[in-house]
């Protein structure tokens, strides 16, 4: 090492630390003599001096530090290295940009530059001070609540990332003495989301059709994994929110809180609570670990989807907190006697036409199973599009599955089925719903299906411009 300032000092200290051999050179014999006093191997040497490196034996040598602030002696010593050996590797300071240019082109490996690492080591302090102080300002609204409870309201039919932060923000409250209730509207849809409730214990609330219940209750409202009320979740529109955490991008000047977190760069809300829990020091338990890491995990797809660098250093936190038995035990939940049934005459009853599998599984209760057995039957050989309804009710479901890139399943149920009844989705994952109306009062559950039957091959073929459905 070359050069020993307080840079130079404070990186030879590290390298011993390390075990690793270090021979320092500098200028200054005084210097010298006092590193020596500091127990540090030191020669004199001069980093113009084409001699420079005489003390030492060039083949135990395999890099060298040039830790100067001088350029031009800089320069000179790379010079220097390089003619006494070729595989030396040279790792050089400059003081600018410009500098780090001209050292590399002497011949310099790599090139540091002090004022660059210290201006985004100060800028990401910065950030982290900013960030602790916005997520302090929450903990004052939660505060504010006193002796009353906090809403925690969720989106409709809540997934895994809405229902995990939720927990969070309840974790985030306690912390502060405040009760609070995570309140949804709608069903816990998919074995794998029914499985994450009740392994995690996620305690949830609804605010009863009879309304016995109302917001009155509380004092204040949080809106997590959605911004606006009234827009897919339990809120009447005209309702005063004041916390709103979400990932989702919003028309800012449309959302009204006392206190607005929106951050469209985070794969999901999930990442974004893990943030206020590390920011806040608060105690994460191995469910809540566990539910926030499946939260991510699921809202990017598997870091597949929007997964930012954020996503990933909050999964890194969680990882180890988490109770990864249970994560299996969700993603692979037991399969029910009637799921199974289900499947069974899902199979049984397919039909093929090309590329298209479409079956029913007979008068049904369990809505999630049709979506289950579409998935299943997609994995067929040959078979790009799944097709399965049921009879419930007073509606025929349909659920449908495919990963035909020429088709977007969502715009052909919503030709097919969107007049008689309601339908849409997306390209490969779609669903529709088709009154019975009259015939729901049929006895006759074979006629019934037959009128199925024709209703949902017919209309379905005719979208996708396949004539008469059957052969
Ligand atoms: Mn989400």
């Amino acid at each position: 090492m070359i050069g020993s300032g307080s840079i130079g000092s404070a990186v030879a200290r590290e390298l011993t630390n390390r075990n690793k051999k270090v021979v320092l050179i500098d200028r200054d014999e005084g210097k010298v003599e006092t590193l020596r006093e500091q127990e540090f191997e030191a020669v004199v040497g001069d980093l113009n001096d084409p001699n420079l490196l005489d003390p030492i034996d060039v083949k135990t040598i395999e890099v060298v530090l040039i830790l100067s602030s001088n350029i031009a002696a800089n320069g000179a010593a790379i010079t220097t290295i390089k003619q006494a050996s070729d595989s030396i590797r040279i790792i050089a300071r400059a003081p600018s940009a410009i500098a780090k240019s001209e050292l590399e082109a002497a011949g310099a490996d790599r090139v540091v530059v002090p004022p660059r690492i210290v201006s985004d080591a100060t800028i990401r302090i910065l950030e982290r001070v900013e960030s602790a102080k916005h997520a302090s300002n929450i903990l004052d609204i939660l505060r504010a609540n006193g002796d009353e409870k906090l809403a925690i309201v969720v989106h409709d039919n809540p997934d895994p990332d809405a229902m995990s932060g939720a927990v969070a923000l309840k974790a985030i409250a306690a912390s502060v003495g405040t009760e609070s209730e995570i309140l949804y509207r709608g069903e816990i849809g998919h074995q794998e989301n029914k499985a994450f409730v009740n392994l995690l214990q996620i305690e949830m609330g609804k605010l009863d059709e009879q309304k016995t219940r109302s917001m009155s209750e509380f004092k204040k409202i949080a809106l997590i994994d959605c911004s606006m009320p009234g827009e897919n979740n339990l809120l009447p529109k005209d309702t005063a929110v004041d916390i709103v955490i979400d990932h989702h991008p919003a028309e800012m000047k449309e959302i009204h809180a006392e206190y607005i977190d929106i951050r469209p760069n985070a794969g999901a809300t999930a990442t974004i609570m893990t943030k206020y829990l590390q920011e806040l020091d608060v105690p994460v338990n191995t469910n809540l670990a566990t539910a926030l890491l499946y939260g991510i995990r699921t809202d990017t797809l598997g870091f597949k989807r929007n997964a930012n660098p954020v996503d990933l250093t909050a999964a890194a936190f969680l990882y180890p907190l988490a109770d990864h038995e249970i994560l299996n035990r969700i993603e692979t939940p037991a399969i029910s006697a009637e799921t199974l049934d289900i499947f069974g005459e899902a199979i049984r009853n397919r039909k093929i036409k090309g590329s298209y599998l479409i079956t029913n599984t007979g008068i049904i209760r369990d809505r999630d199973a049709l979506a289950q057995a579409a998935d299943y039957l997609l994995n067929l050989e040959g078979i790009t599009t799944a097709l399965v309804y049921g009879v419930g009710e007073d509606q025929i479901y349909i659920s449908g599955r495919s990963n035909d890139v020429r088709l977007n399943l969502g715009n052909a149920l919503a030709e097919a089925f969107g007049e008689a009844g309601s339908a849409g989705g997306h390209a490969t994952t779609a669903g529709a719903q088709i009154p019975l109306g009259v015939f729901s009062d049929t006895k006759d559950k074979q006629a019934l299906m037959k009128i199925a039957e024709e209703v949902v091959i017919r209309r379905f073929f005719t979208a996708i411009g396949i004539e008469n459905g059957d052969e």
